[in-house]
């Protein structure tokens, strides 16, 4: 679908805009329902074979400093292609890279402390669109309006132009690829389509944007994968402080509410106080837990949680995990052996792995996409904290350069703000009020 189209549909008042409301429906019944067809869709981005290779200890520093790196070209080849999920060699994964990309969250550590302070119960009316209005405000002021800001002070849309314009996209996070391929190709449209005022250069760049997100996103299957009988294992990774726990007690909640039976596996032993940040989640949700002394092997506790899945047949099982082990070798060898174990109960299990990523923490977070992606078989990203960030530019980024599908949004810390991504919502919250429809 066009990017006017979009703008055209959303800006429609909802009485004559029947069609609107199947696009911002929000329900956790339309949640199920979609999974629900996708039973058998594949699990190719988990297959996926990885080419890229393991950033060196350059890039791990700059994971660590959480600094703009654009150090992305400097990896190594030392690839992790060939590790399989279960024979995670630890002597072919950079001992440094994951600790050096986690330790910078110590200050999550006091994480437990922040317990929901919304019960389910809690009646949200907003619609999904509202939600995606309200959490993208920073990156409509941060990225939108600097675009606009732009676009004012510039008199003819000569070389400086796409030079700057190229800078302004890679400051908000759209990626440096993304940022060249685009101008390349604004210069034509720009010629092409005659565009000379403002608000027709404006436009066509965003109407360009859109139409590059959606080719990088072609194939994407951005449903949730559920099992097509006996519980539906999902397992979250990510380095700590991006938003796992959270993201689980979230959607725990919307689960719950659709009438499935949830199950949650606390399999992060070795953080202190983890375990009882994901039960004070179980408790307000109202779902059930399974939970593993401190420092046990957390690979203990998904298998007893895969067990009772299974024998008190749950439909759905969450599984948290560990953000830092003392090293990266120790992390990945982790989830590989959780992913075996779920695997020798339920075949098909996991039938996702969701890649949590803090979207305020821009490129840094792509790097750590990539270090997961090649060792783990991901096969989805949660894009936490998008409130909280003036660069939404990410998305675009994440699709065009990890080619994996954002399954869900944060859209800020109360158990209402998560989203099933929607493309359409997420490009009209982003660019309102900055696309001349008429
Ligand atoms: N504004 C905002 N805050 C979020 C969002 N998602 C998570 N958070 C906050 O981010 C902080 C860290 O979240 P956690 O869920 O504890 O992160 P985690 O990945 O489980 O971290 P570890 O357990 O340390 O590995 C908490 O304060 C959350 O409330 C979001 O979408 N928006
Ligand atoms: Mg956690």
């Amino acid at each position: 679908m066009g990017l006017f189209d979009i703008f055209r549909r959303k800006a429609k008042p909802s009485s004559e805009a029947s069609e609107s409301t199947v696009v911002s429906e929000s329900t956790t019944e339309s949640l199920v329902e979609t999974s629900n067809s996708q039973t058998e869709a594949s699990v190719s981005e988990a297959s996926r074979v990885n080419e890229s290779s393991l950033t060196t200890s350059e890039s791990e520093t700059s994971l660590a400093s959480g600094s703009q790196s654009t150090s992305l070209s400097e990896v190594s080849q030392d690839s992790l292609a060939s590790i399989s999920e279960s024979e995670l060699s630890a002597s072919e994964v950079s001992e440094q890279s994951l600790e050096a990309s986690t330790s910078e969250s110590e200050s999550t550590e006091t994480a437990t402390s922040e317990t929901p302070d919304e019960t389910v119960e809690e009646t949200d009316t907003a619609t999904t669109e509202e939600k995606y209005d309200q959490g993208l405000k920073k990156s409509r002021s941060g990225f939108g309006e600097r675009l606009n800001r732009f676009l004012a002070r510039f008199r003819s849309v000569d070389e400086d132009f796409f030079d700057d314009l190229e800078e302004l996209m890679i400051e908000s996070d759209v990626g440096y690829e993304m940022a060249v391929r685009l101008s390349d190709e604004l210069r034509e449209e720009v010629k092409l389509q005659n565009a000379k005022s403002t608000q027709e250069v404006s436009n066509v760049i965003i109407e360009k944007m859109v139409e590059l997100y959606e080719e990088a996103g072609a194939n994407e299957d951005d449903s949730i994968h559920l099992a097509e009988q006996g519980p539906t294992v999902i397992m979250f990774v990510g380095v700590n402080g991006a938003g796992k726990t959270t993201t689980i007690g979230k959607l725990a909640a919307r689960y719950k509410q659709a009438g499935q039976k949830v199950l949650l596996a606390a399999a992060d032993t070795f953080r202190a106080g983890a375990t009882e940040q994901l039960e004070v989640w179980a408790q307000r949700d109202g779902v059930d837990i399974v939970t593993g002394p401190e420092n046990s092997d957390p690979a203990a506790v998904v298998f007893d949680a895969v067990k009772k899945a299974k024998d008190d047949h749950y439909d759905i099982l969450f599984v948290d995990t560990a953000g830092r082990l003392q090293n990266k070798v120790n992390l990945m060898n982790e989830l590989a052996k959780m992913k075996r174990i779920l695997t020798r109960e339920i075949p098909s299990a996991p039938h996702e792995v969701l890649l949590v990523l803090d979207s305020t923490t821009g490129q840094n977070a792509l790097n750590q996409a990539k270090l997961f992606k090649e060792s783990t078989d991901v096969t989805g990203i949660v894009l936490t904290k998008l409130d909280g960030t003036a660069r939404g530019g990410i998305v675009l980024a994440i699709r065009n350069e990890l080619h994996l599908p954002v399954k869900f949004v944060g859209l800020g810390e109360k158990v209402t703000d998560l989203e099933k991504f929607d493309a359409s919502d997420f490009v009209y919250g982003l660019f309102k009020g900055l696309v001349n429809v008429q």
